[in-house]
């Protein structure tokens, strides 16, 4: 059993707090509690993992079963260490303590699950997700990915391309943008009870173009193995041109549009989280710099990209 009590001065400040800030609270961390680590955590020396008694679940690979890395994208940078990612995450609907997430995520059920593809198209269907993955070219890509609060990691992600279930559902040509969905279980999520205030569950939305690019890929594992709960599981996006925030978590629906859906973190705070995101280094969110990123795991300060290093794919889409 692990049970986290959270001390009283646990306050979920971090949603959007500048990273010297992160740093300062985890220092004092590791000073007041060094004497409870574990061996293990402290000489492993791990950013994240520290205060949680969180213990990973083995790992299954009921969806990502044959998937080779595609060589096409692989990164010149390090992998982040799998535990760094896996205890370092945003998921709202759990909790706002990033270190928190993948305890306070580790019951939740994420099989059976079904995904329902709908709105402008001629074949809309709600497919149950062991089925699908079975219909898609599943494969593993490294992405690098950046947060909107100035945090990097890089990964390998399985899944397939958005774009391959888009086609199967055959858009219509009035159809322009892509609205998502993620899960609405309050039972098993105690951050959408928690915090009501939020417009639950979590939505976002992309130009059908963005979509259809070669780099959005719909993710159902990670480091070779199904996804564990806290990165989105049982399926999520990765869109690593964008900021964190455009790939939705566990998602259940994909609709086509032809108006622009309205996105979750917009509609809270529209000068600070536009609908296109795209990562830019010399475009600063209003309360801090975008220029850098702090490599989670490492701690290396990194200049941040244009487009996240992804303009060949991407620079496109936005010309003009
Ligand atoms: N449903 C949902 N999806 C979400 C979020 C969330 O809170 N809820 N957070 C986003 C943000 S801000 C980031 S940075 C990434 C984090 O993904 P990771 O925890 O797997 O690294 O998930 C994104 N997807
Ligand atoms: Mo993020």
């Amino acid at each position: 059993m692990s049970i986290r009590i959270r001390p009283r001065w646990y306050l979920p400040e971090r949603e959007v707090t500048p990273e010297s800030q992160y740093l300062g609270r985890r220092d004092f961390l590791k000073g007041v509690g060094a004497g409870l680590l574990s061996v293990g955590a402290a000489s492993a020396g791990l950013l994240g993992c520290m205060r949680s008694g969180y213990t990973a679940a083995p790992p299954t690979h009921l969806l990502t079963g044959g998937a080779r890395r595609n060589p096409k994208y692989t990164l010149d940078r390090p992998l982040t260490d799998e535990k760094v990612a896996a205890t370092y995450n945003n998921y709202y609907e759990f909790t706002t303590d990033k270190e928190g997430v993948a305890d306070a995520a580790k019951d939740f059920k994420t099989l059976p699950w079904s995904i329902e593809v709908g709105g402008l198209c001629a074949k809309p269907r709600k497919w149950d997700l062991t089925e699908l993955v079975k219909a898609m070219p599943i494969e593993e890509r490294v992405y690098r990915h950046r947060c909107v609060e100035a945090w990097s990691m890089a990964v390998p992600w399985t899944g397939f391309q958005l774009s391959h279930l888009l086609k199967l559902a055959e858009p219509q040509s009035t159809a322009r943008f892509v609205r998502l969905v993620s899960v609405d279980r309050p039972n098993e999520m105690i951050g959408m009870r928690e915090q009501k205030w939020y417009p639950w569950p979590y939505f976002e939305g992309l130009r059908l173009d963005e979509a259809m690019n070669e780099l959005a890929f719909l993710v159902t594992g990670i480091y070779g193995h199904d996804l564990p709960p806290q990165h989105g599981a049982p399926l999520r996006l990765a869109m690593p041109w964008k900021y964190g925030y455009k790939s939705p978590k566990a998602i259940v629906k994909i609709e086509l549009s032809a108006t622009q859906p309205p996105t979750f973190w917009n509609s809270l705070s529209a000068a600070e989280y536009g609908f296109e995101s795209n990562v830019d280094p010399k475009k600063p969110h209003p309360r801090w710099s975008q220029a850098h990123e702090r490599v989670i795991g490492s701690g290396e300060r990194r200049a941040t990209l244009l487009y996240n290093g992804y303009a060949e794919y991407v620079a496109s889409l936005y010309k003009g």
